[in-house]
């Protein structure tokens, strides 16, 4: 295959202490998760996502909009995790077993990381498996078929909506607080599979960069960010990550010299 990771992002990352990778949609597209932005197909190409993913949207239709998302809940529940979210996976086991530290900083509700290994992930944006009571704030995992009703119902007779964060409205503050904990410490970052449009995630690469970390972007277009990383690679994350993270952790003596070198 192709060879297509920059040796000295390898490099990087075979020394790298503490990384964070903030993912995107684009880490998932290829399990068959449309991207936020191509998410409007088929029956939904009338609507706009931005307009469709508020507070707003729900109030005046939250039959519309539940419907939308048990659509894609259901989804989420065919696909697999691709060797983009394995690779994450890999990369955080590999770290910790040399000493090292390694977050996961997704706005992707889709679960896929987890689903793929990976542990110590922050949801920046909920899941979309979860749904809430407005009313009395209970939370349930919801694994099973269609919703009976739309908007759902929770026992005391509230509405049910997705437990993801829907613009205009504030990400919880354990997920921030836990996000700026792994940025001012992280000496390498990856922006990968995302837009970088967002906020606050597409804030992150910069709260890195001034602790000094350096900074990687991995995605099939130029963003935003492309001009400002250390490095950006333009490809797919399912064939980029597997590529690097087996050039950086492979079990060959090299490797091995160096992880002890790097642990004493
Ligand atoms: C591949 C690939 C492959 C494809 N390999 N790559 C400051 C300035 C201006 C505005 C704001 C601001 N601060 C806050 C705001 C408002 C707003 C915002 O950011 N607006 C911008 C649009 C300007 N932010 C918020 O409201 C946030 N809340 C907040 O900050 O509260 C405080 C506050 C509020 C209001 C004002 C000021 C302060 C909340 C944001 C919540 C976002 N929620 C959503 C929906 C979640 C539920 C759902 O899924 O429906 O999250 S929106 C949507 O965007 C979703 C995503 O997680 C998120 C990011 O999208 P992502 O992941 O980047 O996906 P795409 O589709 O955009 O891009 C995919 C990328 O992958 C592309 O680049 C492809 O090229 C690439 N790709 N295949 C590698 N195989
Ligand atoms: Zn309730």
């Amino acid at each position: 295959m192709l060879e297509q990771v920059p040796d000295d992002v390898v490099g990087a990352l075979k020394k790298a202490k503490h990384v964070v990778a903030l993912t995107g949609a684009g880490v998932s597209a290829e399990s068959g998760v449309p991207t936020f932005r191509d998410a409007m197909k088929g029956l939904w190409a009338k609507y706009n996502p931005m307009k469709l993913a508020t507070p707003e949207a729900f109030e005046r239709d939250p039959e519309m909009v539940s419907r939308w998302y048990d659509q894609r809940r259901q989804d989420c529940a065919l696909v697999k995790p691709n060797p983009g979210h394995y690779a994450l996976a890999r990369m955080e086991n590999s770290l910790l077993e040399r000493g090292g530290a390694f977050s996961l900083l997704t706005q992707n509700v889709d679960r896929l990381h987890q689903q793929a290994g990976s542990r110590n992930v922050v949801e920046l944006h909920g899941s979309i498996l979860e749904w809430r009571c407005m009313k009395c704030g209970m939370k349930r995992e919801e694994r099973g078929g269609a919703f009976k009703e739309y908007p759902p119902r929770c026992e005391c007779g509230g509405m049910r909506r997705p437990d993801v964060v829907w613009f205009g409205e504030q990400l919880l503050e354990e997920a921030i607080a836990a996000a700026e904990r792994a940025l001012v410490r992280c000496d390498l970052f990856f922006s990968i599979g995302t837009s970088a449009v967002v906020q606050p995630s597409a804030s992150f690469i910069h709260v890195a960069r001034g602790h000094g970390a350096k900074t990687v972007e991995i995605n099939s277009e130029s963003t935003p960010i492309s001009g400002i990383v250390d490095w950006s690679i333009v490809g797919k994350s399912g064939e980029i990550l597997p590529e690097l993270v087996e050039k950086a952790f492979k079990a060959n003596p090299k490797s091995q010299q160096e992880s002890e070198q790097y642990s004493r």
